[in-house]
């Protein structure tokens, strides 16, 4: 049985996090295991109302810092009020984005100092890391071809283009190596392959939750 683990979907746009997401979700209803879902930003009342300024409003002017200190806003209620709860009752909470997408995305991609960063987000999280970082690794392309095949637009962050997203997964590939409980899953091939590479690393990772049953 899983005690209050938090397992946390990484990647650049397309990587196909939300899908994985999903058929985590549907294993750990397989496996009986009690858990809570929620996506970043947003989950929270002033989360989601966070979420439509930094990714609906891309006509808004938002200074590099002022994003950084929205993401972390909404990550600072999404601990409080989502997953430290969920944990506390003993659930596995599946995050799809955390810190990591801030280091990523913040620091790499907007070039704001890492180590600011990374206090910052420390303030944030109150020191709430992952124990499982699950980092889906895709062509910054490749995952932008998935996104405009699946709909149409394009948020503030799609729009910066290719070079920005080239570098956000060079960040990535980075933080893969050294972040703690940090996870590579080519997440190239079909959903179902890469869904059974999840539950390869998940079973290594974790193996007191995710026993070989349902495999
Ligand atoms: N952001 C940030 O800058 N700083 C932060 O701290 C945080 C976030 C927390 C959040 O977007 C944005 O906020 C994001 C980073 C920034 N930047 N942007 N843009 P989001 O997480 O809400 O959404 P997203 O990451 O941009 O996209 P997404 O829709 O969530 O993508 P995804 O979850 O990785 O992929 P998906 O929805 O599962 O799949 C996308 C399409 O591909 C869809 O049509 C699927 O059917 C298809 N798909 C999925 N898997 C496959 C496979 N294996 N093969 C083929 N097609 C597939």
């Amino acid at each position: 049985m899983s005690e209050g683990r938090l397992i946390a979907l990484e990647g650049v746009e397309g990587a196909g996090k939300t899908t994985q997401a999903e058929l985590l979700t549907q294993w750990l209803i397989e496996l009986g295991i009690r858990f809570t879902a929620a996506r970043e930003p947003g989950g929270t009342e002033v989360g989601e109302a966070i979420r439509e300024i930094v990714q609906d409003r891309p006509e808004l002017a938002v200074p590099a810092e002022t994003e950084l200190l929205l993401y972390l806003g909404s990550r600072a209620a999404f601990v409080r009020e989502i997953v430290r709860p969920a944990m506390d009752r003993g659930e596995l909470v599946v995050a799809d984005r955390y810190s990591m997408s801030t280091f990523a995305y913040q620091g790499y991609g907007r070039g704001l100092d890492l180590d600011r960063v990374r206090q910052l987000d420390n303030f944030a999280t109150g020191g709430l890391r992952p124990d499982v970082y699950l980092v889906f690794d895709l062509p910054a392309e490749d995952g932008l071809a998935r996104q405009w095949h699946g709909h149409a637009g394009g948020d503030r962050i799609e729009r910066e283009g290719d070079a920005f997203l080239r570098t956000v997964r060079d960040g990535y590939l980075e933080l893969a190596l050294s972040e703690p409980g940090a996870h590579l899953i080519d997440a190239s091939g079909d959903a179902a392959a890469v869904h059974r590479r999840v539950r390869e690393v998940l079973m290594e990772a974790l193996p007191e939750t995710f026993s070989t049953e349902g495999v």
